[in-house]
């Protein structure tokens, strides 16, 4: 028998909208126990929710998050507004007794982190994070051919997460939807938003982080505040940021980021080399996983790149058929079935708030090394 879950969205920017659209298509492409049910979006501004609310199917409107939480008809509370929203919200959530869904990264920085984790360990309330890229198809077949122990000993980990979409001067910081350029929202810029990504898939496919060494730059000093037009205020954020990290494994890694890199729209790739073989992803490429397996014979070895849409491989059983592809929506779809499964099971999912942490933990590291010019350690790393 279907069990519904009633769900409360908070935010819906682009974030919303690709939680919306999981909601919605989720129980038509996955055999679930659990329904989610779109029982509220919650946004500050009404006159657009109303407009989002009938376009995406939510059956009601709240402008107050704290009025969603107290409704005693929403089971779960999903957080897809801005990264300084996270702690509040969540905590509460937690502490009212709601299951926690939270969009990356966790929040703003690690102590904030550590209490949002604490809140929903002690309520023992569900808990994930739509760290998304895990659940692309090619990812999570590297994640499985890590774990059947065909790269052996891993030696190098590189990571680069590119984009370009800051590079004018004209692009104004803050506001509704340019809060990413904002530290006082977002907590750090390609660190936090797109570097977490990269440390979140890295620390899944090769374990914890030891240590780290980092460098950021801000290569625009000023903009224009996109909610004042016409004042400038200085850019708090980092623009781009490089670090080397040592893995517990004894690998070494190398992660790059920056939203100045013309012509990279979401390029977010890794590159993992080890005794028995390589693997190689490219998310501007992403149905597809370079292999390279060094058990092949020596006349045909060479990289194979793997068109990742068979039955076999993860999710895809779930699509269509072999050769047609799946997109960026779809990763959000595949997270939420992992999630509504894990209720049915009783499994612990991950990546959930405390696996997030971690994450978070290395972030902070990185800024704090960015500042000091010092390796940093990673506290349990
Ligand atoms: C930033 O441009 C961004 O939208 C991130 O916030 C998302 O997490 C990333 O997946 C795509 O890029």
């Amino acid at each position: 028998m279907a069990k519904p879950l009633n769900i409360g969205l908070i935010g819906y920017g682009f974030m919303g909208r690709t939680h919306s659209n999981a909601y919605r298509k989720v129980n038509q492409f996955f055999d679930l126990e659990y329904h989610p049910v779109m029982k509220a979006i919650c946004a500050r501004s009404e006159e657009t929710l109303q407009a989002f609310a009938e376009r995406w199917g939510w059956e009601s409107c709240e402008t107050d998050w704290h009025k969603l939480i107290e409704r005693d008809d929403i089971d779960a509370i999903d957080i897809a507004s801005p990264n300084n929203t996270h702690h509040d919200i969540a905590v509460a959530a937690a502490q009212a007794g709601k299951m926690v869904l939270c969009e990356k990264p966790l929040a703003i920085n690690a102590a904030e982190g550590l209490e949002m984790a604490e809140a929903v360990e002690q309520a023992g309330v569900a808990n994930m994070v739509w760290f998304n890229y895990r659940r692309v198809p090619a990812i999570a077949l590297a994640k499985q051919l890590v774990t059947e122990g065909r790269l052996g000993k891993v030696f190098h980990y590189r990571a680069e997460y590119l984009q370009d979409w800051t590079i004018s001067p004209k692009v104004p910081q803050g506001g509704a939807t340019l809060w990413r350029l904002d530290a006082e929202v977002a907590g750090s810029g390609v660190t936090g938003d797109l570097l977490a990504h990269s440390i979140d898939t890295a620390m899944w496919l090769n374990g914890p982080i030891h240590s780290v060494t980092a460098m950021t730059e801000t290569f625009i000093k000023e903009r224009e505040l996109q909610d004042e037009p016409g004042k400038i205020g200085p850019v708090s954020i980092d623009d781009a940021c490089a670090f080397l990290v040592r893995f517990e494994n004894g690998a070494m890694g190398t992660f790059e980021s920056t939203r100045y890199a013309r012509g990279r729209k979401n390029y977010n790739t890794f590159e993992i080399n080890g005794e028995g073989g390589s693997l190689c992803f490219d998310l501007e490429d992403a149905h597809r996983l370079e292999y390279f397996d060094n058990c092949d014979d020596d006349h045909v070895h060479g990289w194979r790149s793997i068109l990742v849409t068979d039955f076999e491989h993860p999710y895809m059983d779930k699509w269509w058929v072999p050769g047609c592809v799946i997109g960026y929506e779809h990763t959000f779809i595949n997270a939420l079935a992992d999630f509504l499964d894990s209720l049915a099971s009783g499994e612990t999912l991950q990546p959930d708030f405390r696996c997030a942490l971690d994450t978070q933990i290395v972030c902070d590291a990185v800024l704090e090394s960015a500042k000091s010019g010092q390796w940093i350690e990673i506290a349990g790393g």
